[in-house]
């Protein structure tokens, strides 16, 4: 065990702070922002800039993470034929969910949704990002370095990813094909990292529809006192 010492601090830099008025402003507008965001299942095919999807992933590694560990990894995919084999992958999984491994009640509550074992959108859309949470981290020689809370950390740095892209003015869907070790083999990951999820990104479809659902109120996912 090393020796405690006192870890170097430096003054913080970069906070703004904002008058009341300008901050409640602020507030609102971003509040508004993100609630513009819809989950979009159908995409169009025309590509992104490939910077747009580098500096969003840059803002979603500035994540707070356990120990400061970061322990995330992000792949982003464009090959048509990569793309290809995650959907055939995904489909595989998805018809099993949807034919058997889902309980009544999980259908009934996707329901709504309109979703199916089909998933056009993993080869429509011009990106895929495949976020991959590290289960314990490599030092040198290959030992094994603990990580802390990796799915509070990699679940925050993939809301900053979603919000991010959104910002930019892109459309995502948040994809779960369960179980998703495919993505191991076919991204070549090792096998400590685990895939988290998959994250569908491009411009919507010009005819895109979107389920007829609604937010809950503030008033239904807040309590002050
Ligand atoms: N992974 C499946 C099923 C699915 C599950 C939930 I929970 C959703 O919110 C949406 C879909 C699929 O992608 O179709």
């Amino acid at each position: 065990m090393a020796a405690m010492t006192k870890p170097p601090l430096v003054p913080l830099a970069g906070y703004e702070e904002y008058p009341a008025e300008e901050m409640e402003r602020r507030a609102a507008s971003f509040a508004a922002a993100v609630g513009r965001r819809r989950s979009v299942r159908q995409f169009s095919t025309r590509p992104v800039p490939r910077p747009v999807l580098e500096e969003c992933v840059r803002a979603a590694g500035t994540a707070p993470s356990g120990a400061n560990h970061q322990p995330w990894h992000f792949v982003v995919v464009e090959d048509p034929a990569v793309k290809q084999r995650i959907r055939q992958a995904a489909e595989r999984e998805e018809h099993a969910f949807y034919t058997r491994r889902a309980p009544a009640e999980w259908l009934e509550a996707l329901e709504p949704l309109g979703t199916d074992a089909r998933k056009p959108f993993l080869e429509d859309a011009p990106a895929l990002i495949a976020i991959f949470a590290e289960r314990h981290g490599m030092g040198p020689g290959g030992r094994s370095l603990q990580h802390y809370y990796v799915t509070e950390s990699v679940g925050i740095a993939t809301g900053i990813l979603i919000t991010a892209l959104h910002h930019a003015g892109l459309a995502t869907l948040t994809h779960t094909p369960s179980p998703m070790k495919f993505l191991n083999e076919i991204l070549e990951r090792p096998l400590h990292e685990r895939p988290f999820l998959l994250l569908v990104v491009g411009y919507p479809a010009p005819d895109a529809m979107v389920p007829d659902i609604r937010r809950k109120s503030l008033e239904e996912i807040v309590t002050f006192r």
